[in-house]
């Protein structure tokens, strides 16, 4: 039994975007834990309510929304924030939930420029604003063959996107999130550049689907999940939906992205969830539901369901790639 729960760890390890770890940067990390209080490790759930009414304030005011994929099982709020891929915050899926307990997320003004007619610098009061906070509910896969099921709150980015007029020669999106080198990773220690920048088509952010996320479970988001905004793309792998904004950029070519710039071969551009195009180094037919297994002789062995094309939303999405060979657009 030990050994079967040892292979599962070992088989997880194995699903990483990036696994090169220079010794140095390995060492560096070592000591950088080690001067972490203990009691900084506790999470939310060990603070007093108070104290965890002031880390997530509940929104007022959101409204259901028709785009919510029903039917499916919503996972706990425990496995959306301790299992995360906020690599300023660490490289393993449980250091953001602590780690990114440093960021400061207010003050927080966003920037939307480029080509726009009218540019904005937007306040979180402001963002919050802008359209009715809707709930919803959507399946969210990351390239790491896992995936989650999350009521996130928010508006379709396609509302603020109309608010800045984006000029004819706009063709792009391009998102960059907050680099705080005061309480952030290096880049070295990250092992991705910084900061972390991700891009959209302009008719693909324009897209309904896509969210411009404030919230999630009836809250404010938490600091591992991106506060206090994010982007969240349902038909697109994790890894485009980039977290703690601070400018969103209207652009007249395709935007660097950042998994893209550290490994072009593993990571395009496009990453639509694909279950018949392969990672190079793994499949992606199949994901790992967290939470999903069967208990066996009480471990929960994880059982595998079959990975859905643009991750089930391809009645949405699909006609935004008309003609598009998503081999090669990957
Ligand atoms: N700024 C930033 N955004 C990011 C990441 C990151 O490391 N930094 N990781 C991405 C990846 S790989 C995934 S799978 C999702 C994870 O979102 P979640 O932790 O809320 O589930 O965030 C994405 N957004
Ligand atoms: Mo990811």
């Amino acid at each position: 039994m030990k050994r079967a729960n040892f292979l599962l760890i070992k088989k997880a390890a194995d699903l990483r975007h990036s696994d090169i770890t220079p010794k140095s940067v390995y060492l560096d990390r070592r000591k950088f834990l080690a001067a972490i209080p203990a009691a900084f490790l506790a999470g939310k759930e060990m603070l007093s309510p108070s104290a965890r009414a002031l880390a997530a304030a509940k929104l007022p005011n959101l409204v259901k929304s028709p785009l919510s994929t029903t039917g499916e099982t919503v996972n706990t709020y425990e496995d959306v924030t301790h299992y995360n891929n906020y690599y300023e915050f660490g490289t393993r899926k449980n250091q953001p939930a602590t780690l990114a307990q440093k960021l400061k997320t207010s003050p927080w003004t966003v920037s939307i420029e480029g080509e726009v007619e009218k540019p904005l610098k937007l306040s979180m009061d402001d963002i919050m604003k802008i359209a009715p906070i809707e709930e919803r509910i959507y399946r969210h896969r990351c390239v790491e063959a896992w995936s989650i099921v999350v009521p996130w709150a928010g508006y379709s980015l396609s509302e603020l996107l109309k608010k800045v007029s984006p000029t004819p020669k706009a063709k792009f999106v391009a998102f960059e999130s907050l680099y705080d080198p005061k309480v952030m990773w290096t880049p070295e220690q990250a092992g991705i550049p910084l900061p972390y920048v991700e891009g959209l088509r302009l008719d693909e952010a324009m897209h309904p689907l896509a969210l411009l996320c404030v919230g999630m479970y009836g809250e404010t988001l938490p600091p591992q999940d991106g506060a206090p905004v994010r982007m969240v793309i349902p038909w697109k792998y994790g890894f485009k939906s980039i977290k703690s904004i601070v400018k969103i950029k209207l652009v007249t070519k395709q935007p660097p992205t950042t998994w893209n710039i550290s490994n072009a071969p593993e990571y395009g551009f496009y990453s639509n969830v694909n279950p018949h195009v392969d990672h190079p180094r793994w499949s992606q037919a199949t994901e790992q539901r967290l939470g999903e297994g069967e208990k066996k002789l009480g471990i929960v062995v994880p059982s595998r369901r079959p990975t859905l094309m643009f991750n089930g939303y391809g009645d949405q999405v699909a006609s935004l790639y008309t003609g598009m060979d998503l081999k090669k657009f990957y």
